[in-house]
């Protein structure tokens, strides 16, 4: 039959299993090294929207964002050694965040290979510990073989990046070959047993805590567990940048388990007796650098629950490890009958806890970030994504805003700086109909503010929120802890935020106090949404506004006395 199916070049084949597998959008920085794919994206260009970025470190940014708000893998392509090196964070990204990616690389000709070629790297080597899967495709007529593996590896179990190398001279090459069927997700599910275990030791619990995670979530499998909560009143806290796994504003839910955790909610975990971690990876972030939950039996029982086979069992020794998809568990979850007349008083107060710890509190300076964070909780649009990357700045946005509900929240678990403006491009191509908000740091945003040239060319009006206090403030903080008053390396003079943004052709605004902020915010949506164009807003923050509850001061003396 081989004789009915057209020759294509493995190029062509690989946009058309792009296709098949449900890709409508990829991310790139053009090479010369795949020019070919370039070429058949263009006769494909219908189906598959290109997203050109201006630095591949912004293309792979975004490709991993892309896969975070659509919960399918994120496309990327750049070129070989400068375009992969670039690109390497989004990688790095994917992996810590469970997050469903596949970076293509254009390599050097097969007839160059291995003589360190120009700008040749063995991706295999480069990408190995970062990467669930490294390849190369050296056959035209096994392409299809490649992408659907990639895909269903990138999508099963603990989802994560995939890497396929391209070399040139394999990309012309031709091949008649029949299309493949599209991937399917491939998770675990819990055992009866398993479940009936796990109801005895609710049975049993006085002190519960649920902490969930991780990324294979679906808005089906958030309602199930929701169900689950309200069945069995347990209080429901989440990890590191997976606020948006449960509503925050439902009676249920108590705090995020992460970097400048609530100190009530760590007691809460510490001297909690049995732990239902679902999803969750309980990795340093999670786990209060191993004090909160203690390796390698920790004190409190733990179940842990994971869609990665190989997570559980890999730092604690726990009371029961199930291997799960979170679709499969959440449901399993919803019949489970539990009566939580035990822990009614517990969950009520460690809700009172969390409200508490999120009432705005005041900062110095004329700009009450508190205030501003609690402004947008009341006036985003339910379905707004709000997008971050990494700085002390952050701080406030996990504490005070409220997530309400699954893909609302785009952020690193890796604290990886400069994500937030890419995220914001991704997410606003993603979801053009919702409102999307990048908030960065000084330093954050510097990192990769030439994505604004993107939104700005892709007419997607994001609005970009720059949180300034002159420094790479986390790290003057950390500074002032263990070398009190050598400040080094940490000051930074910036730009007019407000002047670049509109060199970048969005709109510009400069905020000094509090009451600015409301109608700066309303004003950017309202311009930029009218206008199809991003708009930026600079919020001056005083320095010593170091983190949601003290300032660069008091640390100072702190460390000066100590
Ligand atoms: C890509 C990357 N480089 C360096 C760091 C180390 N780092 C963590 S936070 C931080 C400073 C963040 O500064 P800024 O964005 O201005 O936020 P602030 O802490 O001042 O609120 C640095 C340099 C990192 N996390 N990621
Ligand atoms: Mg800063």
């Amino acid at each position: 039959m081989a004789g009915t199916i057209p020759s294509r070049t493995a190029a062509q084949i690989l946009v058309d299993s792009l296709r098949i597998h449900g890709v409508d959008t990829a991310f790139c920085v053009p090479g010369e090294s795949y020019l070919a794919v370039l070429d058949a994206l263009y006769d494909a260009r219908g189906a598959i929207r290109l997203i050109v970025a201006r630095q591949d470190g912004g293309a792979a940014y975004m490709a991993e964002a892309y896969g975070k708000v659509t919960g399918k893998p994120g496309i990327c392509f750049v070129t070989r050694g400068p375009g992969a090196t670039n690109a390497s964070i989004g990688v790095h990204t994917a992996q810590q965040d469970s997050t469903p990616m596949i970076l293509f690389i254009g390599q050097v000709p097969g007839e160059f290979a291995d003589r360190e070629s120009f700008q040749e790297i063995d991706y295999r080597l480069m990408f190995a510990p970062m990467a669930k899967w490294v390849a190369q495709i050296d056959r035209a007529d096994r392409v299809h073989e490649y992408l659907s593996h990639a895909f269903h590896l990138a999508m099963s179990g603990r989802p994560g990046p995939v890497v396929l190398a391209l070399p040139e001279d394999m990309l012309t090459q031709t091949a008649s070959i029949p299309d493949p069927a599209s991937y399917q997700v491939v998770q675990a599910s819990p055992a009866d047993a398993d479940m009936a275990k796990l109801s005895g030791l609710l049975g049993e619990a006085k002190r519960p805590l649920v902490i969930l995670g991780g990324t294979v979530w679906t808005r089906e499998a958030c309602g199930d567990l929701r169900a689950f909560a309200e069945n069995s009143g347990l209080p429901i806290a989440c990890s590191f940048r997976f606020q948006d796994l449960f509503d925050n504003r439902d009676d249920h839910y108590v705090g995020d388990v992460g970097i400048g955790i609530n100190p009530r909610l760590a007691e809460r975990v510490r001297t909690a007796d049995l732990l239902l971690v679902i999803g969750a990876r309980l990795g340093e972030m999670t786990t209060g650098a191993y004090t909160l939950v203690e390796p390698p039996r920790p004190r409190q029982k733990l179940v842990h629950v994971h869609a990665g086979a190989e997570e559980l069992g890999r730092v604690y020794q726990g009371e029961l490890l199930i291997n799960s998809g979170m679709p499969q568990f959440a449901a399993a979850l919803k019949n489970l009958k539990v009566n939580g007349s035990a822990w009614k008083a517990w969950r009520e107060q460690a809700r009172a806890d969390y409200l508490e710890w999120t009432r705005p509190n005041a900062n110095p300076g004329r700009v009450q970030l508190a205030e501003i964070v609690a402004w947008l909780r009341e006036h985003l649009p339910e379905d707004a994504i709000v997008a971050n990357g990494a700085g002390n700045f952050a701080g406030w946005i996990s504490r005070f805003y409220r997530y309400p509900g699954l893909r609302t929240q785009v952020a690193p678990t890796n604290g990886s700086m400069g994500y937030g403006v890419p995220a914001g491009v991704a997410a606003k191509v993603a979801c053009p109909d919702r409102v999307v908000v990048s908030i960065n740091g000084d330093g954050d945003f510097l990192m990769n503010g030439q994505e604004l040239a993107t939104a700005a060319q892709y007419e997607l009006p994001v609005i970009f929120v720059v949180v300034n206090n002159s420094m790479y403030g986390t790290i003057r903080m950390h500074q002032e802890r263990e070398y009190p008053a050598r400040v080094y390396g940490t000051t930074l003079r910036n730009p007019d935020f407000a002047g670049l943004a509109r060199a970048y052709g969005a709109n510009g605004e400069t905020v000094e106090e509090t009451a600015q902020f409301a109608p700066a915010f309303e004003r950017a949506v309202k311009e930029a949404e009218a206008a199809r164009r991003p708009a930026l807003i600079e919020v001056r923050i005083d320095p010593q506004a170091i983190t949601t509850s003290t300032t660069l001061d008091a640390i100072r003396a702190r460390s000066l006395k100590g």
